[in-house]
C-alpha cells in the first residue's frame, strides 16, 4: 500500500467528512451540520471568533456550503486545532520537567510555587487534574483540566 502524504490525508479526511454530513442532492450542506461536525477544545459557536467562521464560511448567508467553501473552512479549522496542541503541548512541557509524558506533584509545585500559589493550591489542582487517581497527571488529563481554566 502507498503511504499517503499528510496532504492527501487531510483532503481525503475533509471528503469523507463532507460526504458524511450528508450533502443534500444540490451537493451542499447546511452550516449548522457543517459547525456541528468541527467542534473542537475551545471552539465555542456562539463566540466572536465563530459568527466570523461562519461569516467567511457562509458570506451570502445562505445557509448551505458547497465543497469547495467547506474545504477551505476545514483547512482554517485544522489550523486552529493544531495551533491549539502546540499551545497545549508547550504548557505541558512546562509542567513535565524531566520529559516522562506526566506531570508528577513535584512537577506541579516546583511551577505552581514558582507563580506564587500555595502548596494548598497545588493539592486541589492536583486533585482536580488527575482524573483517574493513579498519581501523574498525563497529557490527555491536562488538556481536559487545562481547557475547563
Ligand atoms: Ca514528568
Ligand atoms: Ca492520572
Amino acid at each position: 500500500m502507498t503511504q499517503l502524504s499528510d496532504k492527501e490525508k487531510e483532503a481525503f479526511e475533509i471528503r469523507r467528512s463532507f460526504d458524511a454530513l450528508g450533502v443534500n442532492g444540490d451537493g451542499k450542506v447546511s452550516v449548522s451540520e457543517v459547525l456541528k461536525g468541527t467542534l473542537y477544545p475551545g471552539f465555542n459557536p456562539a463566540s466572536k471568533e465563530a459568527t466570523d467562521m461562519i461569516k467567511e464560511l457562509d458570506p451570502k448567508g445562505s445557509g448551505l456550503v458547497d465543497f469547495g467553501q467547506y474545504e477551505m473552512f476545514m483547512k482554517t479549522v485544522i489550523k486552529k486545532i493544531e495551533y491549539e496542541k502546540n499551545l497545549f503541548m508547550k504548557a505541558f512541557r512546562k509542567f513535565d520537567k524531566n520529559g516522562d509524558g506526566s506531570v508528577s506533584y513535584e512537577e506541579l509545585k516546583e511551577v505552581f510555587l514558582a507563580r506564587g500559589k500555595s502548596e494548598k493550591d497545588v493539592q486541589d489542582f492536583f486533585n482536580e487534574a488527575d482524573l483517574n487517581k493513579d498519581g501523574r497527571v498525563d497529557y490527555e488529563e491536562f488538556v481536559k483540566w487545562f481547557s475547563k481554566t
